[in-house]
């Protein structure tokens, strides 16, 4: 078994009662679909089509090719693809023997993919021969010394380690080979962090299945329902907000692209009649301008009935031109990959869905505002979010000493963000969380701090957010010298970075060198000054 913080048995009863946790397995979802519907389509992945039951036989194959080395409960898995069908065959493969994934990003490099490995000590690896890292076979060769058993690879091929091959028939899955009990760790989520370390986020099948099926409620999916997964497949958001875990609950079709940029969208969404689309902020600014600079392009959006904004900070202006450019109702979602997520309701009045990130899925998930010292602020106040319930887990993989202070008593999970409620929605107002939120993608200051001062002439760093017109936030960093060092050029610098096995979305926008960082009354770096310090947006 995967070891996980479970909820406290008055609580997991409690949860049950209510019927949120129906104690099946995640892949009750393909289950229920293959008695339903099984020559609907799950996944259009460019001209490549998949029914319920080529994703269901798929996913069986490569269970039953795993199962047949040994694995099974306990083990665990490394998998970085991009977006394609093959992530979902996946997915359900691995989940179905009980088998439980971290599931990287694609733009995840050398240090994200070596922690992850490290913090789960995986069996199998599934990734791509298109990513750097798997071009060539030193890094798998790392891996195999680390312990991994099978690699599995997109675009290999050699049989033994080409994905292709492992989703061929072969032996038939024996019926000892079960998914992870329903309240155990079915895989696990990333966090967006704001540690040293990128912290892994365990989900039990009960919790994130609550959230899906709640989602596609509250999101409206039907069978009808076409979704563009055109942010990364593996986000919680996009998986589970409703993401394609909702869609596939609700019998619809996921159309995969391999981006959010707009004119490729565009193309895909007039092709196969998208009705549901996710993006982050700076993705919905993107597809604005595009329909500003041609207004035609407007009508290969016909089909599209719903657009999700989530992940980080929405301007009012821009929530506002939903509708009037992209001819779409708009949809706010505030979550996080630990648990919580709210969302605008669907029938909420415009001042509401422009202006609110919503309130939350489940009538349980609790949620205190607190001030500085812990204490519940009054409505309409900004103060600390904490939040517990149904489907917020209770606790980061291997991290008693990060839990502590992550969690209060009550166990609450305290998400760092600073928020107002009025009328049980909420507002996000700011953050208190040492993270930079550079157009969704999360950048944890502590680990670029660690790493610039592993470079020989930097003796102290401080990464800042620093407003941007575009994304919302870019990275400044702050950077004093060695003694004598020569100056160092930015593009040197993130050559080192880089160097160094980080993904590249962590890579400074900015850097400033300073004779020395400026230290508040306790003796901590001031970070509000070097934020301060730094123009607004341009
Ligand atoms: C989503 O998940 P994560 O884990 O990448 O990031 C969570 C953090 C939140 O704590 C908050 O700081 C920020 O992202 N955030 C937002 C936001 N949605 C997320 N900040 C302002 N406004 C919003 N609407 O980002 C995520 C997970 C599920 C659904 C949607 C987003």
């Amino acid at each position: 078994m995967i070891e996980f913080t479970p909820w406290p048995p008055e609580q997991a009863s409690r949860y049950r009662d209510a019927g949120y946790w129906i104690d099946q397995p995640l892949t009750h979802i393909l289950d229920a679909q293959m008695a339903a519907q099984p020559d609907a389509t799950a996944i259009v992945c460019g001209s490549r089509r998949f029914s319920y039951a080529d994703l269901d036989r798929l996913s069986r194959h490569l269970a039953a090719r795993l199962a047949a080395q040994g694995l099974g409960h306990g083990d665990t898995a490394l998998v970085q693809l991009p977006n394609v069908a093959e992530f979902f065959v996946s997915f359900f493969a691995l989940l179905r023997i009980g088998v439980a994934p971290v599931n990287a990003l694609f733009s995840h490099r050398r240090l994200e993919m070596s922690s992850y490995a490290q913090q789960i000590a995986p069996r199998v690896v599934i990734a791509s021969r298109a990513h750097e890292l798997f071009a060539d076979d030193a890094f798998c060769d790392e891996l195999r010394a680390g312990g991994v058993r099978h690699i599995l690879l997109l675009g290999e091929d050699a049989p033994e380690n080409s994905l292709a091959h492992w989703l061929t028939a072969g032996p038939d899955l024996p019926d000892t080979a079960t998914p992870t009990p329903a309240d155990q760790v079915a895989f696990f989520q990333l966090s967006g962090g704001s540690t040293g370390t990128p912290k892994l986020i365990p989900r039990t099948h009960n919790d994130y299945d609550y959230s899906v099926r709640a989602s596609a409620d509250i999101c409206g999916c039907t069978a009808q329902t076409r979704f563009l997964c055109a942010l990364p497949a593996a986000h919680n958001f996009t998986l589970s907000s409703p993401g394609s875990l909702g869609v596939f609950h609700a019998g619809g079709t996921v159309v995969l692209a391999p981006s959010p940029e707009p004119l490729s969208c565009f193309e895909i969404i007039a092709r196969e009649g998208v009705t549901m689309v996710p993006l982050v902020p700076p993705a919905v600014a993107l597809w604005q301008r595009a329909v500003e600079e041609d207004p035609s392009r407007r009508d290969k959006l016909a089909t599209v009935q719903l657009m999700l904004v989530g992940g980080a900070s929405f301007a009012e202006a821009t929530a506002r031109r939903v509708p009037e450019l992209l001819g779409c109702q708009l949809q706010q979602v505030f979550g996080m990959a630990e648990g919580l997520v709210n969302y605008t309701r669907l029938g909420d009045d415009a001042q509401t869905v422009f202006t609110t990130q919503g309130r939350p899925i489940s009538p349980d998930d609790e949620i205190r505002v607190l001030d500085e010292n812990g204490d519940p602020v009054a409505d309409g106040q900004p103060g600390a979010l904490a939040t517990r319930g149904p489907y917020t887990f209770r606790g980061y993989y291997r991290s008693p000493d990060h839990n502590a202070s992550a969690f209060d008593a009550d166990g609450f999970y305290h998400s760092g963000d600073v928020v107002v409620r009025e009328n049980g929605y909420l507002r996000v107002v700011g953050r208190i969380k040492d993270q930079i939120n550079r157009g969704g993608e999360k950048i944890a200051a502590e680990e670029i701090e660690n790493l610039l001062m592993r470079h020989a002439d930097i003796t102290h760093a401080a990464l800042v957010a620093a407003p941007d017109a575009h994304l919302g936030e870019k990275s400044c960093a702050f950077l004093v010298l060695r003694d004598g060092a020569d100056k160092l050029s930015p593009p040197a610098l993130r050559r080192w970075l880089l160097a160094q096995g980080v993904a590249e979305y962590k890579l400074p926008d900015r850097f400033r060198i300073l004779p020395d960082l400026p230290l508040t009354a306790v003796g901590k770096i001031d970070k509000r000054r070097l934020r301060d310090s730094l123009a607004a947006p341009a």
